[in-house]
């Protein structure tokens, strides 16, 4: 990511107060994948929602200023061992659904949620270059997102900092949207998938690791109207195939070798 320390964190902080809410942080209650290609296992075949607070979110994190993270919904996952991972997003009445795929995991508890108007938040994002930001969600790139501190006691600093706040960091992997430029925008890097019937799918060939994607809406012409906290739903499903082992390739290449000399 490009720095430009020339940009002020009065700005950012400007910014923020212009959409403050009271929302939730980022969290993965109910989203939750859980571990694949280890024992035991027990994953959710689909996970549905019904709390998408646009049908924008998603496409609004395209561009240059970036989205507010509360227009999306998180969920995560683990690889105990390579896979490939194929995602399904079937949208509810309304939604064309839009998802990125990152390596990393926001805040867990016992410390504090990320989120966007975080004082760590802004300051991270004062120094990005650019026009001033509007959350800390890019849909097409690696970002980064704060918390804040958890003092000893609830609510008062006074009573000194348990955990500190810190900043959390998304590695980028891929993106699959619904439609075409016509419903998304037309932010380069956008994978559409040129049919918006409210159903994407993508598949991913991952190492081990733990991993978050962001899904929201794919219809960017639904910002402009203004803010409206419509609820949107979808339903979610991974498969995951484990990658074949160096052994049992050997193994293979074993047999195949054994059959051509018979
Ligand atoms: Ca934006
Ligand atoms: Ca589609």
């Amino acid at each position: 990511m490009k720095t430009n320390s020339g940009t002020t964190a009065l700005v950012a902080s400007l910014a923020f107060l212009s959409i403050g809410r009271a929302s939730a942080h980022i969290g993965y209650g109910g989203r939750d994948f859980g571990s694949y290609l280890g024992t035991p296992q027990s994953n959710p075949a689909s996970i549905s929602i019904t709390n998408i607070s646009s049908d924008f979110g998603w496409a609004a994190a395209t561009d240059a200023n970036f989205g507010d993270s509360h227009r999306t919904r998180a969920f995560r996952f683990n690889l105990a061992s390579p896979g490939t991972v194929i995602l399904t997003v079937q949208g509810g009445p309304g939604l064309l659904p839009g998802v990125s795929l990152y390596g990393g995991l926001g805040h867990l508890a016992p410390v504090q949620g990320s989120h966007d108007a975080a004082a760590l938040s802004q300051q991270y994002l004062a120094g990005l270059s650019g026009p001033t930001k509007m959350g800390a969600l890019n849909a097409l790139d690696d970002w980064a997102i704060g918390n804040d501190p958890t003092y000893t006691i609830p609510d008062d600093p006074l009573s000194g900092v348990l955990y500190a706040a810190s900043l959390r960091y998304f590695d980028y992997i891929g993106n699959v949207a619904d439609g075409t430029s016509t419903n998304y925008g037309s932010a380069s890097g956008i994978n559409g998938d040129g049919n918006a019937d409210g159903f994407i799918t993508a598949t991913f060939n991952l190492p081990a690791g733990d991993y978050s994607f962001f899904l929201g809406g794919a219809n960017l012409a639904s910002e402009s109207p203004g803010p409206t906290w419509t609820n949107y739903g979808a339903t979610v499903s991974l498969t995951v195939i484990p990658e074949p082992s160096c052994a049992a390739l050997a193994a293979l290449s074993c047999a195949l070798l054994f059959r051509r000399k018979r």
